[in-house]
């Protein structure tokens, strides 16, 4: 990418860097994409450290005393995960954030990057969404649970660099897409579920798709290695107490994402539009002025990510099972 910076504040070479999460999608294009950056990479699946476990984690981040942590780590899912299991989302957020962050002070992680979500700005926030506008109205009611905890999240980094000093730093990325998404129909979101719709419905010959809602709410979808690219520059090169928007700077209603991904596809039925399931927030789309001005812009149209996301899908995502790690990637 194009940069405004010339120099690293806190190049990653040469560091330990503890990628949390790093099965979930974001959390696997993190890893990859610092296999292009010469540091330790270092990783833990479940089995070795509960992250919602307070002194499994401690113990684990004393032990590996990475120089950095990167909190890719999370409870996550679409809007019917989210509005059916309220207690699983605030919970196992809080109790990772607040696990990870204060053991990172803890333990002297000299710069900690928490991925929170574009949902934690209000529901009927100005469009395109400003940092600012966090906790200037209520949230959308289908995920308040997840962006209460990702706002605690937010909060907690900016209260440990206020108290401690510490480094610690936060992004808010817009929705998420790409190679290693959830398409389970019941906990994904709207790009892994239409994926497998119309996929089904083209090798089986149906008619129409079921998309659910109006079609008419208007999401910002951003790649997943693009998404990694930001992370990486923003841990760089970015050291302030507010969060960061990391996005596309462009939306696209419900129903052109489904022609969009029919087209990738190759199904040229119709949809059928179920209106008994939520549409959730009406528009989210994030201002990224502040990222582009410190110099980065993402790179991949929607088309050509949903066209390498689908042979993902082909190649691996449909043979991978329906059900996905609970420590699963922010977004
Ligand atoms: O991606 P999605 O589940 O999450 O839904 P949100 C986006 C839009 O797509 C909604 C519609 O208007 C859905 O009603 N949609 C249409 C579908 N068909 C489908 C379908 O088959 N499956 C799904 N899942 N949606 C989530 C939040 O909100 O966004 C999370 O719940 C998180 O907290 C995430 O912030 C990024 O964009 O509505």
């Amino acid at each position: 990418m194009a940069g405004a910076i010339q120099t690293p504040d806190f190049p990653l070479a040469g560091r330990r860097v503890f990628v949390a999460g790093h099965r979930g999608m974001v959390g696997a294009a993190i890893a990859r994409r610092l296999a292009a950056v010469d540091c330790e990479v270092l990783t833990a699946g479940r089995e070795t450290v509960d992250l919602t476990r307070q002194r499994e984690t401690e113990d684990w981040l004393a032990a590996q005393r990475p120089d950095a942590v990167i909190l890719a780590a999370a409870r996550v899912g679409g809007i019917h995960a989210n509005n059916s299991r309220p207690a699983e989302f605030i919970y196992e957020n809080l109790a990772i954030e607040t696990n990870v962050i204060h053991a990172a002070w803890r333990t002297g992680v000299k710069k900690l990057l928490f991925l929170g979500s574009s949902c934690v700005y209000p529901r009927l926030a100005a469009q395109p969404m400003h940092e600012d506008a966090l906790l200037t109205g209520p949230l959308e009611p289908t995920n308040q649970w997840y962006a209460v905890a990702k706002i605690a999240g937010l909060k907690m980094c900016q209260a440990y660099r206020r108290q401690y000093g510490c480094n610690f730093i936060s992004v808010m990325p817009t929705n998420i897409y790409g190679p290693g998404d959830n398409y389970d129909l019941e906990q994904s979101h709207v790009i892994g579920a239409l994926m497998v719709k119309t996929h089904r419905a083209k090798v089986e010959g149906a008619a129409n798709v079921e998309i659910w809602g109006t079609g008419t709410p208007r999401r910002e979808f951003l790649y997943v290695d693009d998404l990694a690219d930001a992370v990486v520059f923003v841990i760089e090169n970015y050291a302030e107490e507010q969060t960061i928007n990391i996005g596309v700077g462009r939306d696209v209603t419900i129903r052109e994402l489904a022609e969009t991904v029919a087209g990738v596809v190759g199904f040229r039925g119709s949809f059928a539009f179920n209106t008994s399931r939520p549409d959730g927030v009406p528009q989210k789309l994030l201002d990224v002025t502040r990222l582009a001005r410190l110099g980065w812009t993402a790179k991949t149209p929607l088309r050509d990510g949903l066209a390498r996301a689908y042979a993902w899908f082909l190649d691996q995502g449909a043979a991978a099972g329906q059900t996905p790690p609970r420590q699963q990637a922010s977004g």
